[in-house]
């Protein structure tokens, strides 16, 4: 008989969740299980969408009419929509945050939900060619709820489910729902995300660091220093690495797996940096946590710990290896 080498036991995201929700949360109603069923269908449709882009020209804004006559859209308004419709067909959220819009959604229906989200992290990379993704961050409606921006304007720490999926030469997705950080890899042929990194911990150091130091004009002296210092030789005799792609969720998913450091300082023309605090500082901050790293502000404040004050506000942070992250805070003044 012909021999084959064929993994037989698999596991998918949705045996994954079910078997999670069995052994940590037994309280579970099941709904979040439901909730990232209709997540993990919004990521299939980009990642489809996204692989066809070149192909029927959806990069930027071709100017080009489709059938129906309507201008083609760009890469992120797809995912906003696919995201959107993904979210209001689940009837399990009830408050949704995106990038794309200036205003807060609030679902009909009884969700208990809610979700934010940047569809298409990266989007200006993707004409280029470089990995972009989609970024999320969940929480369950306070007590009482019927869905409003009180939902949301909340501590990091009280998001029970985060993370991200990166559309590279494969789609990966990068998940925690508070019990470590599970790796998933989809498998195009049988439409499913497939567990590849189980209970993922970043290394404790690394000498890499992420930054764009093309704002180094405008940081503070000590972040000048710290960067200054870095590219000494160290103990080791050699400095350390700069690996910088410019689209959050590749620089976060190369940190995640190699370890290292990356920034998005507040500077003085960004004076709360770039990075939002609701759909990329919290998932991104959870997940390090959560892989044994660490995710601060440019004070040296747990970034979890911070309460945004509008759905849109951005936060200067430094994420990633717990030893470089305690090497960085020494210089904080
Ligand atoms: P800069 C992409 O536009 C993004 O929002 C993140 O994905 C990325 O980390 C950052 O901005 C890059 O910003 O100013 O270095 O180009």
């Amino acid at each position: 008989a012909k021999q084959m080498n064929v993994e037989t036991d698999i596991i998918t995201l949705t045996r994954f969740i079910l078997e999670e929700q069995q052994h940590v949360a037994p309280s579970a109603t099941g709904e979040l299980s439901l909730l990232l069923n209709s997540l993990q269908f919004a990521f299939k449709f980009i990642a489809h969408n996204i692989r066809r882009a070149e192909l029927v020209n959806l990069i930027g804004v071709s100017g080009t009419a489709n059938a129906t006559g309507d201008t083609q859209k760009k890469l992120d308004v797809i995912g906003d929509e696919i995201f959107i419709n993904a979210m209001r067909s689940s009837n399990n959220v009830k408050v949704l945050v995106s990038e794309e819009q200036e205003d807060l959604i609030i679902f009909e229906g009884g969700g208990k939900y809610a979700v934010c989200t940047d569809p298409i992290d990266g989007s200006s990379n993707i004409d280029a060619g470089v990995s972009v993704g989609t970024i999320f961050g969940i929480y369950r409606l306070k007590e009482g709820s019927k869905g409003s921006i009180n939902d949301v304007l909340r501590k990091g720490t009280e998001m029970v489910c985060a993370g991200y999926t990166m559309y590279g030469a494969s789609a990966h997705l990068m998940l925690t729902t508070g019990y470590g950080v599970n790796g998933f890899t989809l498998d195009t042929q049988l439409g499913e995300f497939i567990l590849t990194q189980p209970n993922l911990k970043i290394p404790n150091t690394r000498s890499i660091y992420s930054v764009n130091e093309g704002n180094s004009f405008y940081w503070p002296d000590y972040v000048k220093k710290y960067i200054e210092d870095l590219k000494k030789p160290q103990d080791n005799g050699k400095p350390y690495s700069a690996r910088y792609v410019g689209s959050m969720v590749a620089d976060i998913h190369r940190t995640l797996l190699y370890g290292g450091i990356f920034s998005y300082p507040a500077d003085t023309k960004s004076k709360n940096g770039k990075l939002r605090i609701l759909y990329e500082c919290f998932p991104m901050a959870m997940l390090m946590e959560q892989a044994g790293g660490r995710a601060i502000n440019d004070k040296g404040e747990r970034i979890l710990d911070m309460i945004p004050k509008g759905i849109h506000d951005k936060s200067g942070i430094w994420l990633g290896s717990k030893g470089e992250i305690e090497k960085f805070v020494t210089y904080i003044k």
